[in-house]
Formats: structure tokens, sequence, C-alpha cells
């Protein structure tokens, strides 16, 4: 049994100019993913943890009590550590400087969605904390700027998220593959799991809100219309799961193969899911391990940001099915 923080120190050493800063940070957020997993396990029993905290995000969404104090945790115990220079997040209306000594000369930034899928926390169904992490841009000794933040996700360092399900894993890459670990609270520790996670390369589960179907574009009515025909070749119909979290349904198809597609819709014009906290973290992960992710036309890691909470349509998954949506997106583009 290896625990996180073994394999962090074992993985460092293959570094030699490593100078533990990016394994300090990784240990921060093993630290929140506990805290996280804690008041997620005990919403039920208490007041102050359940519905809704009555205000809304920056993106007009109404946020549960426990989106901020995901959010808090998350931010203070960055703000604890000497290597990070600020840190943005879906519950942050702007990014947060860590204007300190060391903040200015910190060499890293984080961005998260904290609690993604948070609106199922009061009926019980899991949710996720997603992270990425990069290098900052500007200058060292001068405190973090917006192009910090503006960076494509083939820049990240390392992303990963903590899925709260059956049972808790933090799975994460810095770019060399793809380890899950799962918690076990008698031990107070993550454990190595899944080590070098692979994608496989096609599956048989779909994930959308079907819900949207009228408003989608036609090449994901295409595309949905390809999964429901019989092709005993290809073992369609596909199965339809969609649990409504997006760390869930990836973290399923990771282990399983499937596809997870949040389109542009007349709802959401340029998709619902965020590119700097959601698409990027996922993709980098979802290439690590052997799968893509695009927007139905180009990578997810190419696309040069230009505003922090800015939306991006999401197709993914398995290398093929990805590939298969996007022929269907690209053949009826102007449908
Ligand atoms: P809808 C949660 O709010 C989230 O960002 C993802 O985790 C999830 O897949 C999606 O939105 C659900 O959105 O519109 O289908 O309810």
């Amino acid at each position: 049994m290896k625990t996180l923080d073994a394999f962090i120190i074992e993985k460092q050493a293959e570094y030699p100019n490593a100078k533990g800063a990016l394994s300090g940070i990784l240990s921060s957020i093993r630290l929140v993913a506990k805290v996280i997993h804690r008041d997620i396990n005990r919403a039920g029993l208490t007041n102050d943890i359940l519905g809704y905290a009555g205000n809304q995000n920056v993106q007009g969404e109404s946020q549960m009590k426990l989106d901020i104090i995901a959010n808090d945790t998350f931010k203070h115990a960055l703000m604890a550590r000497e290597d990070v220079a600020g840190f943005a997040s879906e519950e942050e209306d702007e990014f947060i400087i860590f204007d300190t000594e060391r903040g200015r000369n910190a060499r890293y930034i984080i961005l998260t969605d904290p609690l993604d899928g948070s609106s199922n926390i009061d009926v019980n169904v899991s949710v996720g904390t997603i992270f990425s992490i990069y290098r900052r841009v500007s200058p060292l000794g001068s405190p973090v700027t917006l192009e910090d933040f503006m960076q494509p996700g083939n820049k990240q360092v390392a992303s990963g998220y903590v899925v709260y399900g059956s049972s808790t894993m933090l799975v994460y890459t810095t770019g060399n593959g793809v380890n899950g670990f799962t918690y076990d609270p008698t031990l107070g520790e993550f454990c190595l799991s899944h080590e070098n996670f692979q994608m496989p390369h096609n599956g048989k589960i779909y994930s959308i809100n079907e819900g949207q179907y009228l408003k989608f574009p036609m090449g994901v009515k295409k595309y949905i219309k390809y999964c429901q025909e019989e092709d005993a070749a290809t073992q369609r119909p596909y199965a339809s799961r969609y649990i409504g979290s997006l760390v869930s349904d990836f973290h399923r198809n990771m282990l399983k193969g499937g596809i997870y597609i949040y389109p542009s819709a007349t709802t959401y014009p340029n998709g619902k899911l965020r590119l700097l906290y959601e698409g990027n973290p996922m993709a980098f992960l979802a290439e690590q391990a052997g799968g893509l992710a695009s927007d139905g036309y180009r990578r997810i890691l190419d696309i040069q940001p230009t505003e922090l909470h800015q939306r991006v349509p999401l197709f993914i998954g398995s290398k093929d099915m990805v590939e298969k949506a996007q022929e269907f997106m690209t053949e009826y583009k102007d449908a």
C-alpha cells in the first residue's frame, strides 16, 4: 500500500531540479479533499451545511452553503503555502492575489471548481472538486495578473479532481500519466488504488442531458441517434448514463469508457462548463489517460482563454467516441 504523500515524494525524486513546491501544493490539495470529504459526509447531521447560501456567484447561479465552505477551505489552504501566488475559482468573481512578500515571489497559480455538481449534495448524489495548476508567467516579485490565469490548457503543470462518491478518490496528473488514490477514513490517508489510469479507447456509455435535446446543434442530435441505433458490430445501442455531476460521469468513463457531452445550446450558447477550471483540467487528465477532449471541433487544451469564467462546449472521454461525435459535428456544422 502506498500513500499519496509517499507517491508524491517518490515522483518528485524523478525531477532532480524539483524544489518541492508542486509537491507541497498537491499535499495541500490532499488536506482540502479530506476536509471537504468530512463536511460532505456529515452534511445531513448539521444545519450549517445543506441547502442554499442565499446568494449567487458571478455566473448568476445560486450558491450552496457547501460551495462557499469548499471554496474558503481551498483558498485558505493555499494562502498558507509559500509557493502559491494566486487563486481563481468558480465561486470568486475575480482572481485572488496572494499579495504578500511570499505570494509575490511564488511561482504557481491554482484554479478550481471547489464543489462541482453541488446541487446534488442535498439529495446525496456524488459531487467533485476540480483543480488546475500553472506556473505564473508574470515576473516574480510582483502580484499575479490576469495574464497568469489566461493561459491555454496545454500550459498546465498539473490537474486533477476529487470525486466524493461511494468512496472518495483523488485523481491527478503532472503530465506523466494519471494516478488515482482512494481515501481510507480509518487511516486518514489517500492510498494508491489506480496506478497509471488508461481510459478505454471506446465505450458503450454516453452522458448528456437529453432534456435539452431540442436545443442541441444538429451534429449532437445525429450523434445521439447514432448511439441509439442497433448495430451489433459497434455494440450499439449504447447506454445513457447522466449523473448531473461532471466529475462523476467523467470518472466512470475513465474506468469503463464512454463520452460526456455538454454542447452549446440556446440555453448556453457557449456550453455550460467553464474552460479554465472545468474543461482544461479534465481535458489534461483525459489526454494523459489516452482519451480526447474537444469543443466539438478543436482540442480544448489549445483554446486561448479570453475571460476568467468563459464557458466552452465539452466533448470528453474515450478517443474513438469523441472522434465519432466530432465527425457528426463537422458534417452538420451548418445544419
Ligand atoms: P445540467 C454541475 O452544475 C455541472 O457543472 C456539471 O457537473 C454537470 O455535468 C452539469 O453541470 C449538469 O448541468 O444543465 O444538465 O443540470
